[in-house]
Formats: structure tokens, C-alpha cells, sequence
């Protein structure tokens, strides 16, 4: 299917610097995304970040939780959890946007994560499934009904936003070496993208978005 970039939103997740080498929650070669999102978002009119932007303290941090270590699995409120090392904490170097991204394009930044006791992946919805980070308005408000996705981490928040976006209904594409994933738990990444396939999920390479 060829992607009408006139009436899609490209959405970058995360690409911040602790998701980076170096960073607190380092993503395998996650600095390598940033010249290939740039060459993508120039190609679309309506474009979108994401932004994990936790309080210090924060319920997805393991140190926030005795004994736990970072990449437990956790139950938080009753929810399976991944604890994570602090990352992404308001104001930090490491929450900060990756300065090899152009950021030029981008007319909207969606903060999330920003809920003490409520971590969230995805761009449309808060990890209790429900609470909306207002970005489906936003697209409704722009009569946009296809999302291509990409960023950090594809086998979490890329993942958890593009299965929502296909949930509320949009057609979805996820752009593959336009994104790069955690790998933990082992199998995290083929889970993720076979999950997106059942719903109905393209994923692509950026050499098929049209320029
Ligand atoms: C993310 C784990 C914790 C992500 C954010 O951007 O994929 N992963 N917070
Ligand atoms: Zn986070």
C-alpha cells in the first residue's frame, strides 16, 4: 500500500538520549535512528514526538521499589510491569531529544510517563489502557486517519503506539530500520512485530515512504 504522506502523521517515539549508547536505558545503536528519522519527517506534512518525561521517583523506576532490580518484571497496581533503570527524568540531559535529530519538523510534542504511579509506552494511551495522552484528538482534530510510526524502543512504546493507533482505527505503518528495540525480555522483538502484523500493522522500510 502506497502511504499518502499529505494525509499521514509521522509519529517519532523517543528519541532521547538516555534511550541512546550511554544513556540510562541504552537502546543497541538507538543514536543510528536519528538520521533516517530525519530524512523521513521531512517528508511528511503533520509530524509528531513523543517524549518520556518521568518525576524522580517514578513508579517504573526499580529503585523506586525495594529490592528489585532494573528489567524485573513487576506487578505495579495489579498490572504486569517491566522496572526499568531511572530514565528520562524531567529537565535531565538523558530526557533531553538526541541532538542529532532535527526537530524542525515537528509541530507537536506529546509528553508521557509524567504520572507518578502510571508509566506509559504508547503515544495515544497511559499503561491503564485508558487514560488518553490527547494526541487521538489531535489527529481527529486534522482528519489524519494513517500513523507511520518508528523510533525507540520498537518492543515498547513503538510497539504499545502502533498497536493503540490500529485499535483507534488508523492504518499503520511501523518503518523498521527507522527504529531500534530494548531485546529484553529475549523474544521481546518478534513478539512485538508479530503481534502488529495480527493487527493488521504494515511494517516497512523507510525505502517505501514515498519522497
Ligand atoms: C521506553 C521503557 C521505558 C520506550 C520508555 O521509549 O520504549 N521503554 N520507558
Ligand atoms: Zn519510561
Amino acid at each position: 500500500m502506497r502511504i499518502d504522506t499529505g494525509r499521514a502523521a509521522f509519529i517519532a517515539v523517543d528519541p532521547q538520549n538516555d534511550f541512546c549508547p550511554g544513556g540510562a536505558l541504552a537502546v543497541p545503536q538507538g543514536d543510528e535512528v536519528m538520521p533516517i528519522l530525519n530524512d523521513l519527517a521531512r517528508a511528511f506534512d503533520v509530524c509528531v514526538l513523543t517524549q518520556d518525561w518521568h518525576p524522580a521517583g517514578h513508579v517504573s523506576f526499580a529503585s523506586s521499589h525495594e529490592g528489585a532490580r532494573p528489567y524485573d518484571a513487576a506487578s505495579v497496581d495489579g498490572r504486569d510491569a517491566t522496572l526499568w533503570p531511572d530514565h528520562c527524568v524531567q529537565g535531565s540531559h538523558g530526557a533531553a531529544f538526541h541532538e542529532a535529530l532535527d526537530q524542525r519538523p515537528y509541530r507537536l510534542v506529546v509528553r508521557k510517563g509524567f504520572r507518578s504511579g502510571l508509566d506509559s509506552y504508547s503515544a495515544f494511551f497511559e499503561n491503564d489502557g485508558r487514560t488518553p495522552t490527547g494526541l487521538d484528538g489531535y489527529l481527529r482534530g486534522l482528519s489524519l486517519g494513517t500513523v507511520v510510526v518508528a523510533g525507540l524502543a520498537l518492543d515498547y512504546c513503538v510497539y504499545y503506539s502502533a498497536l493503540d493507533a490500529a485499535r483507534l482505527g488508523y492504518t499503520v505503518f511501523v518503518v523498521r530500520d527507522a527504529s531500534r528495540a530494548v531485546g529484553a525480555p529475549a523474544g521481546s522483538v518478534d513478539r512485538a512485530l508479530d503481534d502488529l502484523r495480527a493487527h493488521g500493522v504494515a511494517i516497512i522500510d523507510s525505502s517505501e515512504v514515498p519522497r
